[in-house]
């Protein structure tokens, strides 16, 4: 592939636009698109939000005529089904654009290669694959449900220097500052679910509703709460609020009659939730990305099973001594060959606190 560097730039533009609809556009991915002849931009657009039109039928009605002949830069293949919205892989043939410039295909079984298919049975120069890893992971939640069936799952954690996340009492009010605290509305306000536990509900009665600044649009992002015995149901603030809320609960628990919350049973292994089929279970809802905001026994267990997909961590330069909680429980490793690795793939100053986006590496 021989991309121009105009043609980067290009697709930057896309992919920034396509990021503008991060707290929207749930379950849908972030798609943008932009219409240009040569260096010049004649029209753009993105998809803001499900059910409305996708990125090419705003990037094409502001180009009006100048679609003519033009190259389209699109974040993910442009679709060829039929859904809320009439195929864009047909609007842009109509249109007469020269050219498609794809970052990735669109993995959605119903498109699949088959929008970059009918663009160039009707004779459009097709190429794919121009900054594909930034596209895919801007769309890391949106992939994750689609090609593995589970919803991409981030670990937000709050730690002291020596590494404690609460007294042992419980007590984790507040271990990182203000900022910090704002920054993790922005990374709820682009989760589909905010995952918790009954222990968290019981010891640090959280709301886990998004407060961003006045006027900053987003779509309410669903709370599940994972509660063998429904024993926090009629507790807490979380029952407050105007956000979606979903209990899971033990196959043999009996939710009471008056439960007006949404509630389902999941499978339980040996007194343990099967947090496999807790992330199906999201992902059979659309959920893309599943932000996981509780303490050291839930966050080990999901890191023990495997599940975790990046750790959201804010480091505060306090230290709560050995008697406080650890960041994981369970985690037992013995010897240095079994430790286990992550890549931080951003670190940052958020006020006084740190924060890393940490991975784990590959096997
Ligand atoms: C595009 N351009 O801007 C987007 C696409 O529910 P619908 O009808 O909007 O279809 C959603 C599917 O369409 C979604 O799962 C993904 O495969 C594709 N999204 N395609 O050509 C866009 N947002
Ligand atoms: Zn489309």
């Amino acid at each position: 592939m021989n991309f121009s560097a105009s043609d980067h730039a290009m697709m930057a533009r896309a992919l920034r636009l396509a990021e503008r609809a991060a707290f929207t556009t749930r379950p849908n991915p972030m798609v943008g698109c932009v219409i240009a002849q040569g260096d010049e931009v004649v029209g753009e657009g993105w998809h803001q939000r499900k059910g409305g039109p996708h990125a090419e039928v705003f990037a094409l009605q502001a180009a009006g005529k100048r679609a003519r002949g033009a190259t389209a830069y699109v974040t993910l293949e442009p679709c060829a089904h039929t859904g809320s919205t009439g195929p864009c892989a047909d609007a842009l043939i109509a249109a007469g654009v020269g050219r498609v410039v794809g970052a990735m295909r669109d993995p959605f079984p119903q498109v699949d290669g088959a929008g970059f298919e009918k663009l160039r049975a009707a004779g459009i120069a097709v190429e794919c694959g121009l900054m594909e890893a930034q596209a895919r992971e801007l769309n890391r939640g949106f992939l994750s449900r689609v090609e593995r069936g589970r919803p991409w799952l981030r670990v937000k954690l709050a730690m002291s220097l020596d590494g404690r996340t609460a007294m042992a009492s419980g007590d984790s009010k507040w271990i990182s500052g203000d900022a910090a605290r704002r920054d993790v509305h922005q990374w709820r306000a682009r989760s589909g679910a905010i995952l918790t536990g009954a222990g968290t509900v019981l010891a640090d009665d959280p709301q886990l509703t998004v407060r961003l600044e006045q006027g900053v649009d987003y779509v309410p992002p669903l709370r599940v709460v994972l509660d063998p015995g429904l024993a926090t149901v009629a507790r807490g603030r979380v029952r407050e609020g105007d956000a979606p809320t979903l209990y899971l609960h033990a196959p043999d628990t009996k939710p009471p009659r008056e439960m007006r919350i949404e509630h389902i049973a999941v499978p339980v292994q040996g007194g343990r939730f099967d947090l496999d089929a807790v992330l199906k279970l999201l992902a059979a809802r659309g959920i893309n990305e599943v932000q996981l905001e509780a303490g050291a026994t839930l966050a080990g267990a999901f890191l023990s099973a495997g599940l975790v997909d990046e750790l959201l961590l804010y480091i505060a330069p306090v230290l709560l001594g050995e008697r406080a909680r650890p960041l994981f429980d369970g985690l037992h490793i013995d010897a240095m060959t079994e430790r286990l690795q992550l890549q931080a793939v951003d670190s940052r100053r958020i006020g006084d606190d740190h924060r890393l986006l940490l991975r784990p590496m590959p096997a």
